[in-house]
């Protein structure tokens, strides 16, 4: 199938067929040090628990966040990114020591404590705070990750954090989070993108892996509902992926995919970069395929993190 051309405008598209609009509003309204340890991980890197609120037109939402800095030294570019299980769980998930080794600081925040991932979900998360929006879960995870953003941007300089090169990375329906945050906010210098196949990084118009009938069977709540009207019609759709990578440029991407990951469609993922390209400078967007299957190794991280 051919691909629709690039071009200046498509974000409006994006927004109205498939991942909705985002509202104004919500902003940081407090920050609170719940703990602090120095010189964790071999002693380089400290480690910072606060719990943020989030003042909203219909309501305030508080969640958890974990910080690793590097200890000492310059002021490190910061990598903000949601995850599946907890903060804890990322103690032992996340290659904290190699990350913080590299010069990074990361800074997570549990993904369903922002909305959760439910299409009946027993309580509103951030999207029951706003007034009638039509906007999907990946899009008010994307605001999260602005959310993670303002509040390293509280911390610049205090704990040593750079944010004028912000990272911001997300895995598989974190991924495609990712992607739509690094598209809606100009503050991340780069964008990473891993594993995250349909709606994320891979092209609708390559058949394989997943499509538009399974996912929005599967995660209705992820997109605006009238996305799921472009089920097994792909070839309608206004837009592809790869004007969704090209509409972060001159900002920098990076996709990761994984060569057993087949739903994640890793040849669509690797076509979209490719026709992407031409919006990008020399070295605007970045690809690898390693072998293994869907996941977010260190590997990842740090092949992301070198670009
Ligand atoms: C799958 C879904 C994918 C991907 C993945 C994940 O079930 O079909 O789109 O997002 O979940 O998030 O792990």
């Amino acid at each position: 199938m051919p691909l629709p051309p690039l071009g200046p405008d498509v974000v409006e598209e994006f927004t109205r067929t498939i991942y909705g609009r985002t509202p104004d509003g919500g902003k940081l309204s407090e920050l609170v040090l719940q703990s602090r340890e120095d010189g964790v991980l071999d002693g380089a890197a400290d480690r910072l628990r606060h719990r943020a609120t989030v003042a909203c037109p219909l309501g305030d939402l508080s969640f958890d966040t974990l910080l690793h800095l590097p200890s000492g030294g310059d002021a490190a570019p910061v990598a903000v990114i949601l995850n599946f299980d907890g903060n804890d769980q990322t103690l032992t998930g996340f290659p904290y020591e190699k990350i913080v080794q590299a010069g990074y600081a990361v800074l997570t925040a549990h993904y369903q404590q922002l909305e959760p991932d439910d299409p009946n979900p027993p309580a509103p998360g951030v999207r029951g705070l706003f007034p009638a929006e039509s906007w999907g879960a990946v899009a008010a995870w994307a605001w999260g990750l602005s959310r993670l953003l303002d509040i390293a941007a509280t911390l610049d300089g205090l704990d040593g954090l750079d944010v004028g090169r912000a990272v911001v990375i997300g895995h598989s329906r974190l991924g495609k989070a990712a992607l739509w945050a690094g598209v809606r906010d100009e503050r991340f210098a780069l964008t990473v993108s891993n594993d995250s196949g349909c709606c994320g990084a891979s092209l609708f118009r390559h058949p394989g892996g997943e499509d538009i009938e399974a996912i929005t069977r599967r995660f209705p709540h992820w997109f605006v509902p009238s996305f799921a009207q472009y089920a097994g019609k792909e070839d309608e759709l206004p837009v592809d992926q790869h004007q969704l990578l090209a509409s972060i440029a001159p900002r920098r991407v990076y996709v990761c995919s994984a060569e057993d990951d087949a739903w994640a469609d890793p040849e669509g993922e690797r076509l979209a970069v490719e026709a992407a390209r031409p919006a990008f400078g020399p070295d605007g967007i970045g690809y690898h395929l390693r072998p293994g299957g869907h996941a977010l190794l260190e590997e990842d991280w740090m092949k992301a993190l070198a670009f």
